[in-house]
């Protein structure tokens, strides 16, 4: 400790002698922030001989709230690559706009009492502001909001593009509707039974509602899938929601001869058939239900239209059911099979209808249990002597009891079935998805309109192509106000239209679209932000996409990102695109949680804000430390102490420069081993880049300084190869800590500006080297794994276990007493007990 201090005095009696400054971020970074800005350091020019990288963040709703430090989690470290890059010499679009319109936006003006526009552009700016103030290299030129008439405009003519190729339809259904919201929602945003704002209370209602029909790209939605490089959890999300099953249809009959399919994927369980189920809402219940269980028929169908199908398909509930007094002819073997209904039994899936067959299917099993149907089993696992089943058995097995299929192993089966129902017209093979149409209709202000017109004679007639944007109008009151309609039937002047056929009085639609359709598209939209003649300007495009990073939260896996793959393959079939995936790569930045651990909210109190960050650390510390606490993709919570020890780095890295630079310009010297490790270090920083490990990035930074700052220490700095080391940390560094590099770039003599230099070079020969994973120990038991080089001295190894999160936390309040190192191996702290 006490030789710390020594240095400091030390140092500070230099600078004085050197008249140096002392680093002071808040001077210099609002400095260089504005001068970059005014050069346009960071516009992307199109279409130049340079190969192009395209980093996207998502685009945030500018909440009222502004941003917190978990949301530079994603900004920071796209920011340090797209610097990176650019430094590589690639052309980079790295551009920054706002998901304005939908229900957070307006709910946030609702609370606020402002108007919708005004409080848009102001958390626009504050966001805005925000971003600078961290250091991001957006190409603020190509700020885009998707609110805007210049922009909607185009999601309009998107519309009408669907409308043209029938992918977007009206339709009377039964539709989530959140009282809350005063709206519809897609099945996509009903998330365990809530709303995707977080309500409860959701229900259904009945209503007209526009869809488009991202069912007809189901397939390839999926086999898309294996050709991006996108996380494997979001990549089976996106599966799941799609859920393609393939079966097939059985027609069986009532004894009257209707014909009732059920979608089975289980064709080889069809002798084990003892019961039959229709969903509640099956048309047929009707017809087939006998008079004398007409009441208790109905008071069950009125009970189970409330549930969600979230609860009505949970595992865990209980099974109920009611018998319809029918039966119908099973068409393998003419059984004739009760008919029953139950919620368990969804009408929106297959054919709304089942075969129970309790032997073989859980909750058929379950359900026979309850009201004592035959248990009849029909695949026998290996050794099965005819003993009660305990449960269902869904396993494979050799077919039995099942007439001419006696004898075959039941994979088989299924194939043979499928074949002997086609030869007898007893049915027919089926792929089936989950996934359902998207319902794009919002009752709500803050939305695009969607661009429809009704006339009394020529019925709905899409607004022509020229007549658009179709305007929102402005609305003193744009609050639902309960009538289910959306607040725009209240403006006449909006309402009332000419028929674009016929000329004659019409009604223009009054929904608007959710704020999906807007992000669908709009990465396109960053390739020539003020085009006018279309949405995007094609040889732009062409130059730009696709993207060739996205990065932002994994909570989107199933809406926002299923959407933009959607759109981009029917812009792709329309001739629009020539590319059918707009995201080659795709990364989920983790978590960052507040002190306590919890999400950052400010209901909770634990809010950090880049503001009060950079004013006390600036905005380079700020950076530091986010890419140093975790890796990018994991969830971690803040610390300020750790802050603090960015900061001290950055402090470090300064006085290097005011300590030693251009004393002896002219030293000739050439030191061997500092030549070899400023080549690894090269290395070693631009692979972490690349492979976005930027918490590592940093330790090998911190690796390198203090072996600069080593040598200033044993006087053994003055070579010509120091001299270069020192110049060549200040481009190594710039990415990451933009502010701190461009001012020591200007201090020590450079041309600016350090962000327009080459990144440097390694020679593989002299780059050689060994990394080696350290387990660091809080007396005894292990904390957490740093990556060191092998040669790192004990000190610099303890410095890099200080900064580790959950050694810090282990070591909160307690006093080091001694330090255990086995080079390469283990690091040991012991504490006073
Ligand atoms: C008979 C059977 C026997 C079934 C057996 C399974 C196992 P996936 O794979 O998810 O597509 N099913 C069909 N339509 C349904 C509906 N509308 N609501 C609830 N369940 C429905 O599931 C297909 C299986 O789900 C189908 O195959 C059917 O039950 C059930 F040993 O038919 B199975
Ligand atoms: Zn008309």
């Amino acid at each position: 400790m006490s030789d710390h201090i020594q240095e400091k005095k030390h140092r500070s009696e230099q600078h004085e002698v050197n008249n140096w400054p002392t680093y002071n971020p808040q001077a210099i970074e609002p400095k260089w922030q504005q001068r970059w800005e005014k050069d346009g350091l960071y516009i992307a020019h199109d279409a130049n001989d340079k190969q192009k990288y395209y980093c996207m963040d998502f685009f945030p709703y500018p909440s009222g709230d502004g941003l917190h430090v978990g949301h530079c989690r994603n900004y920071i470290p796209t920011d340090v690559l797209s610097r990176y890059k650019r430094m590589q010499g690639y052309n980079v679009l790295h551009p920054m706009g706002w998901d304005a319109f939908g229900e957070p936006t307006e709910q946030f003006a609702v609370t606020h009492g402002i108007q919708p526009r005004e409080t848009t552009d102001r958390n626009t700016a504050n966001f805005r502001r925000q971003m600078t103030i961290i250091g991001t290299s957006y190409d603020w030129t190509r700020e885009i909001d998707s609110s805007k008439p210049e922009y909607y405009r185009w999601t309009q003519w998107f519309f009408l593009l669907m409308y043209k190729h029938n992918l977007v339809y009206r339709d009377l259904n039964w539709q989530w509707w959140c009282p809350t919201c005063q709206t519809t929602l897609s099945s996509h945003e009903v998330i365990g039974g809530v709303c995707w704002r977080g309500h409860t209370g959701i229900t259904k209602r009945e209503i007209p509602a526009w869809y488009f029909r991202i069912t007809a790209y189901a397939d390839e939605l999926l086999s898309g899938l294996d050709e991006i490089d996108w996380p494997e959890h979001i990549k089976m999300m996106q599966r799941n929601w799609i859920g393609r099953s393939s079966g097939c249809e059985i027609d069986f009959h009532t004894e009257t001869g209707e014909s009732v399919p059920v979608f089975t994927t289980r064709p080889d369980t069809i002798y084990g058939v003892t019961f039959f189920v229709l969903a509640p809402e099956h048309p047929l219940v009707h017809k087939i239900t006998t008079p004398e269980n007409r009441l208790e028929v109905s008071a069950y169908i009125s009970e189970a239209v409330k549930m969600s199908e979230i609860d009505r398909m949970s595992e865990a509930r209980e099974k109920t059911g009611v018998f319809t007094g029918g039966y119908v002819i099973n068409p393998f073997n003419d059984d004739r099979v009760p008919v029953w209904i139950a919620d368990y039994v969804l009408i929106s899936y297959g054919t709304g209808a089942v075969m129970g067959v309790p032997a073989h299917d859980q909750r058929d099993f379950e359900f026979a249990g309850k009201y004592h149907l035959p248990v009849k089993v029909v695949i026998a696992s290996d050794g099965y002597k005819g003993e009660t089943l305990e449960k269902a058995y869904t396993g494979a097995g050799s077919m039995v009891n099942s007439g001419p299929f006696d004898g075959l192993q039941n994979e088989v089966g299924i194939d043979k079935g499928m074949d002997y129902l086609e030869e007898h017209s007893l049915g027919r093979r089926t792929v089936l998805y989950r996934m359902r149409d998207w319902l794009i209709s919002r009752q709500r202000y803050w939305g695009t309109p969607i661009p429809v017109i009704y006339c009394k004679d020529c019925g709905e007639v899409p607004v022509p192509e020229e007549q658009l944007p179709v305007l929102l109008p402005p609305m003193d009151n744009f609050l639902p106000d309960g009538s289910g309609l959306s607040p725009l039937s209240r403006v006449p002047e909006f309402v009332n239209a000419t028929c674009p056929k016929c000329g004659g009085p019409a009604r223009r639609e009054t929904d608007t679209m959710g704020g999906f359709a807007c992000s669908s598209w709009y990465f396109l939209r960053f390739t020539s932000p003020h085009y006018d003649k279309g949405p995007f300007n094609p040889a732009t495009m062409k130059y730009w996409m696709p993207v060739d990073l996205y990065v932002g939260g994994a909570e989107h896996a199933v809406l926002h990102l299923l959407y933009a793959r959607f759109w981009t393959k029917v812009l792709a079939d329309a001739g629009l695109l020539p590319f059918r995936e707009p995201f080659t790569k795709l990364l989920n930045q983790g978590q960052l949680m507040g002190p306590d651990g919890h999400r950052m909210s400010k209901s909770r109190g634990n809010v950090i804000t880049p503001d009060s960050m950079v004013e006390t650390y600036g905005a380079d510390a700020l950076r530091i430390y986010e890419m140093f606490i975790a890796p990018f993709d994991q969830d971690i919570t803040w610390s300020t102490e750790g802050i603090n020890g960015a900061r001290r780095f950055l402090n470090r890295i300064w006085t290097l420069y005011t300590d030693t630079y251009n004393q002896s310009a002219s030293a000739t010297d050439v030191d061997s081993g500092l030549e070899r490790l400023l080549h690894k270090t090269v290395r070693r920083v631009s692979e972490r880049i690349d492979t976005l490990r930027f918490n590592t990035m940093v330790s090998i930074l911190m690796e390198f300084v203090n072996a600069l700052a080593e040598k200033q220490r044993a006087g053994t700095w003055n070579t010509a190869s120091y001299h270069y080391a020192l110049e060549t940390l200040l481009t190594l560094i710039a990415p990451a800590v933009p502010h701190i590099a461009e001012e020591l770039w200007e201090l020590t003599g450079h041309p600016y500006s350090v962000h327009q230099q080459s990144w440097p070079v390694w020679e593989d020969e002299l780059a050689k080297d060994e990394i080696v994973q350290v387990a660091v120990q809080v007396d005894s038991k292990v904390r957490g794994v740093i990556d060191i080089m092998i040669d790192t001295s004990q000190e610099d190894v303890l410095e890099q276990a200080y900064l580790h999160p959950r050694v810090q936390q282990h070591l909160q309040g307690r006093k080091v007493i001694k330090v255990f190192y086995v080079p390469g191996k283990i690091l040991n702290i012991v504490t006073q007990s």
